[in-house]
Formats: C-alpha cells, sequence, structure tokens
C-alpha cells in the first residue's frame, strides 16, 4: 500500500489533533454507531492509556470511540477521496455518519476505504472509530484467556474458573511490552484524480557499476489510455534514466549504492507519471543476499550491530512521536550502531523513511510474538495462521521498497520446543510464503526463543538464524562464567549449521543509578559485565554476524513481579539518558566495521 504522498496531483488532510472520545465495554458495536456518552478530549495520534491517570484508561478492556468532524474544502471536488488509518490498535470500525464503512483486525499496519462518495457532496460529515483493545488466542500478538496466572490452591485465591466470574474482565498479555491502544498512528485523507496510481514495486539490482531497477506499476479508477512514464531522479533531481509502461527495468550508470552509515545511503527517486496522477518514492540500489555463513549488503560481508527496540514513550504510548524518532536515529549513530529489529510489530512508516535516509539497516517483524504457552498447550492449534498470512502480505506489502529493510522477521519466541514438528509445520509454509511474497527475495527469518536449540527443527532451516538468549539473567542468573560456559556450548552448536548466525537479543535489567563495586544484577555494573563476556565468545566466531542488545530503551509494561516500572534492559532510560553499558557499546561499536569485521 503506497503511502500518502501531497504532489501537484494530491492533498492530504491530515487529521492530528483533539477528538473526542469515550470509553465503552467489550459490546460489540453494529452496523450504526454513536458515542456513547459524554465524551472526553484526546489526542490523535497517541494511546489514550497514559492520557488520563484513571485505571480506567490505563487498564481497560474492550472497545473505545473516538470521534471528529471532517470539513472538505470544495476545491476537492472531483477527486477520489481516500481514508487511511495508519495503525489502530488492535482492531477498527470506522463508521462516517454514524453508518460503518470499513473495519480491521491488527494493530500495527495501515488500512484504508474509499470515502468519494460519502463525503464530497456534503460540506462536514462525522467520523467515529470504534477501537477494540483486546487480545486473545486470535489475536497477534497473542493474549492470555484462560486467567492460568491467577488460578491457585490458596485460601482466598479463587480458583481460574471462580476468577472467571468473579474478577474484572482484564487484557492478559503473551508479550512484554504494555498493551497500548488507540489512535497510534495518523488517521488522513488523502486525494487522487480518478484514474490513480495505485502500487509501485521497486528491485533494485547491480550488473558491474549498472544499476538495473526493476520498476512495476499498477494502475486503477475509471479506465485511461494514458501510459504510466517513469523517471529515475538522482539525489541533485536530474533525470537519470526514463521509460514508458507499466512495467520496466531502467539502467543507471554508475549507480551509486545505498549503503549503511557510515557509509553513504544514497537515495534515488522514482517519479511516476500516469494521466493526471504524480507519484514518487525514494528507493535505494543495493543488493541484499545471504552465502554460506556470511550476510551480504551489497556484496560485503556486513556485521549487524544494534538492538531491539520499542515504539514507547511516556505520555504518547505506543503513539507516533517524530521528535522521538528523530532523536532515537541520532542515538543509534551515537552509539556507532547500524540496525535494529522492530520487534515485536511493523513500525511507524515515518522510521523506516528515516533509517533509509539516515542508512540505518533495519529487521521487520511481524506482530506474532506470544505463540508460545512454555509447553503447556500446542499454540499451532490457535486460530492464528489465517491472520498470520494476511500480516505478513501486509507488511511486505507496506515495506517493500525500503532499502533500510533487509530481512523479514516472521515472528519472536514461538515455541520451536515442545511441538517441534508443528512448529516445523507452521513456520516452513510462512517462510515460503514470505519468499513468495516479496519481490526481492530478501532473507526471512524468526526469531528463536531461549529453549532446547537442540529439540528445535525450525530455527536452523531459516536464511539467518537468529536467537534470543539470557544465560546469566532468567537461567544462571548472577553467574556470569556459568552463563558464558552455556552460551559457549551452544554456540558451538549453531557453527554445526553452516548458516549465518546472530543474537537478536540478550540483556540484564539495569535500574539507572544502581551501582557496585562487585556487579551483582540490576546494576549497571552487572549490565556492562555481562555485555563484555558475551561478546567476547561472539567475537571468536567468523560465522557469527551480529549482536542485537535487548532493549534499545526501558520501556512500559504490564505491572508484575517482574517488573519495576517496566523493562530495564535499555542501554537508555526510557527517556533517553545513557546507562553506563550505553557508554560502553558506544566505545566497541566505534572499533567495529559495517562490513568485513568477520574475514
Ligand atoms: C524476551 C522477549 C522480549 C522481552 C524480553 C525480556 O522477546 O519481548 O522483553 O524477553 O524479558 O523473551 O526482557
Amino acid at each position: 500500500m503506497l503511502y500518502p504522498r501531497e504532489n501537484h496531483a494530491r492533498a492530504i488532510i491530515d487529521l492530528a489533533g483533539i477528538w473526542n472520545f469515550k470509553l465503552g465495554d467489550d459490546t460489540e458495536p453494529g452496523e450504526l454507531c454513536e458515542m456513547p456518552g459524554q465524551a472526553e478530549p484526546i489526542a490523535v495520534p497517541a494511546s489514550y492509556n497514559d492520557q488520563k491517570d484513571v485505571p480506567e484508561y490505563r487498564n481497560h478492556y474492550g472497545f473505545a470511540y473516538y470521534e471528529r468532524t471532517i470539513r472538505l474544502p470544495r476545491m476537492l471536488d472531483g477527486q477520489r477521496l481516500m481514508l487511511r488509518m495508519d495503525a489502530v490498535t488492535h482492531r477498527a470500525k470506522v463508521y462516517i455518519d454514524g453508518k460503518l464503512v470499513t473495519e480491521h483486525k491488527g494493530g500495527f499496519l495501515p488500512f484504508e476505504v474509499e470515502v468519494t462518495d460519502l463525503i464530497s457532496s456534503k460540506a462536514e460529515a462525522t467520523l467515529i472509530i470504534a477501537v477494540d483493545n483486546r487480545v486473545n488466542n486470535s489475536t497477534l500478538p497473542i493474549g492470555n484467556e484462560d486467567l492460568a496466572f491467577f488460578g491457585s490452591d490458596n485460601p482466598g485465591v479463587p480458583s481460574v474458573e471462580a476468577a472467571k466470574v468473579w474478577r474484572r474482565k482484564q487484557n492478559l498479555p503473551g508479550f512484554d511490552f504494555f498493551n497500548y491502544a488507540g489512535l497510534n498512528r495518523p488517521v488522513r485523507i488523502y486525494t487522487t484524480p480518478k484514474s490513480y496510481i495505485e502500487d509501485v514495486t521497486i528491485v533494485p539490482d547491480v550488473e558491474e557499476a549498472m544499476g538495473m531497477v526493476h520498476c512495476e506499476v499498477t494502475t486503477a479508477g475509471i479506465a485511461s489510455d494514458a501510459a504510466v512514464e517513469m523517471e529515475i531522479l538522482d539525489a541533485d533531481g536530474n533525470c537519470v534514466a526514463r521509460a514508458t509502461g507499466a512495467k520496466n527495468t531502467l539502467k543507471v550508470p554508475n549507480a551509486r549504492l545505498w549503503n549503511p552509515y557510515p557509509g553513504e545511503p544514497y537515495l534515488y527517486t522514482m517519479r511516476l507519471q500516469y494521466g493526471e496522477d504524480v507519484y514518487e518514492q525514494k528507493f535505494g540500489i543495493r543488493t541484499v543476499k545471504v552465502s554460506g555463513t556470511q550476510f551480504l549488503i551489497n556484496g560485503k560481508p556486513f556485521y549487524f550491530k544494534g538492538f531491539g527496540k520499542h515504539e514507547d514513550s511516556a505520555f504518547h504510548g505506543r503513539g507516533l512521536d517524530q521528535c522521538l524518532n528523530v532523536k532515537d536515529v541520532n542515538l543509534i549513530h551515537w552509539l556507532h550502531a547500524n540496525s535494529f529489529r522492530t520487534s515485536h510489530y511493523p513500525y511507524a512508516e515515518e522510521m523506516y523513511e528515516l533509517c533509509d535516509r539516515e542508512g540505518i539497516v533495519i529487521i521487520d517483524e511481524t506482530p506474532a510474538v506470544g505463540i508460545n504457552a512454555g509447553g503447556a498447550k500446542n499454540p499451532y492449534e490457535y486460530p492464528i495462521l489465517e491472520h498470520h498470512r494476511q500480516v505478513l502480505k501486509d507488511m511486505v506489502d507496506r515495506d517493500k521498497n525500503h532499502p533500510s529493510v533487509v530481512m523479514w522477521s516472521m515472528g519472536n519466541e514461538p515455541d520451536t520446543e515442545h511441538f517441534p514438528q508443528e512448529a516445523y509445520d507452521y513456520w516452513h509454509a510462512l517462510y515460503e510464503y514470505t519468499h513468495e511474497l516479496d519481490p526481492a527475495d530478501r532473507p526471512v527469518t524468526l526469531v528463536c526463543c531461549q529453549n532446547n536449540y537442540e529439540k528445535d527443527i525450525t530455527t536452523r532451516t531459516m536464511d539467518v538464524v537468529c536467537f534470543n538468549r539470557y544465560y546469566g539473567w532468567y537461567n544462571l542468573s548472577g553467574d556470569l562464567d556459568a552463563a558464558e560456559y552455556a552460551l559457549n556450548m551452544e554456540l558451538d552448536f549453531w557453527e554445526q549449521q553452516n548458516k549465518p548466525v546472530m543474537i537478536t537479543e540478550y540483556g540484564a535489567d539495569a535500574v539507572a543509578g544502581i551501582h557496585e563495586c562487585v556487579p551483582e544484577m540490576f546494576s549497571e555494573e552487572y549490565q556492562v559485565e555481562f555485555y563484555k563476556r558475551q561478546n567476547a565468545a561472539f567475537d571468536r566466531r567468523s560465522f557469527f554476524i551480529g549482536e542485537h542488545v535487548w532493549n534499545f530503551a526501558d520501556f512500559g509494561t504490564i505491572q508484575g513481579v517482574m517488573r519495576v516500572d517496566g523493562n530495564k534492559k535499555g542501554l537508555f532510560t526510557r527517556e533517553r539518558r545513557p546507562k553506563m553499558a550505553a557508554h560502553y557499546f558506544r566505545q566497541r561499536w566505534g572499533e567495529i566495521p559495517n562490513f568485513d569485521y568477520k574475514k
């Protein structure tokens, strides 16, 4: 799906601002809808949870209603009008003047609906978006349905069955990040001419010094004889290649490649014209390939230095915060990092554009987290496959043109140990599907859970072995000697698989300000020591192609005995103050080049 852009053929009306808001309950709104009672103000885009300090906002369960008036200028008459919602978490029902016009499941990818006939003839219309924040065994991410956490044999504590009646209804996330919900990303109306460019797919390749840019455009709307015109502009706006027709391979002599920073992340622009419509898509010329135990970008072995992140901040929750994104990108440069994973869901499109421009490499992940019941049951019996396929398709459709995206992660920490064959069947079908979906055929992976890696028959078959490990934290807690021993043993196992291997999570909680001479858990010194010991094991191994620490910054989670004011594994605090570990990695990564680190 194309990102909305304004130009002399297209306009955007951004519906950011203060909307009317009202919490509902778990009653499903029908074909008709009106605001359920006295509304309160709410900022859009942002999560609603932290905008008012009452438990009802923070811990809501079910629907919440957003409302505002849309006013359209007459100058847009004759245009096609699209209402686009970039992310409504987790499920949306959209009403115009009280009538249902579309619905959508999944909280991290965009959807849109044509509204030309619904609002263009009127001066104004009322938009209501009903947002459902419930997670369960059929959503991604997964929510726990059985209240198993709460049942017990203790007197006074209700059994699981009694708890179902007695406890208030609540979300029980099967994931370790706060279940922020609402209109988390922009809601916009954009226009196109009635015959319009629907999609563009750009697949770059390089032959000798020649950029070979395969470009395919789909058009739609009122039938037109107009031909698609393609032009590639360099960064100074000069046309370097042009072609006519909906599908072409354009040649760019002496192509300047997109390279991760501090290399040059050179961007070209594909300028498309179709009748009255115009669309411009930036892209980079670069190649990505797995070969033996190496991950090649532009033919050179790349070493991933970075982290898993979250979209998470005070007040905004998971809401798009452009200022924070710019700050984070600059902190990524400050650390001499070169990459991150969009743990555990696709991020806002604006972040990918920043990373294209700033030369930061992305592993793009779906919200498939929590497909794991710790062996208590077979999670592959959850009704999620169809939704998972849809999410993969929508993510690849949305992000396929970004040079920053170099690999797809189908999901995080599924059960691959207790139900090894079921896991293999489930993930392998998706692995093949993802390869089919991506016209550029990027590498595909899943991120493996801390488990018995000998029983897991899935991870070893991915294009890159990605694993999350917490030796010295969740197991072998506090014992860094034992942690190092276990990690080395495991790395010896992975070496036999003859694949590129990287760690996608490792880390220790550190509460900023806790210092100790003898490093113990939760101190900043322990976090540094933990990383130093484990990094030494990575440095010794040539098949090991990257280290992604957990996490870039501290982040909000559900409350519980494992969390003191959220997850504290960040290199930075939630306010982006560096811990000692940030300084340690800044030094380390400053000495590790992007390419040819492991000769
Ligand atoms: C991993 C999860 C991640 C958690 C992390 C932790 O992938 O989402 O936040 O553990 O516990 O298992 O810190």
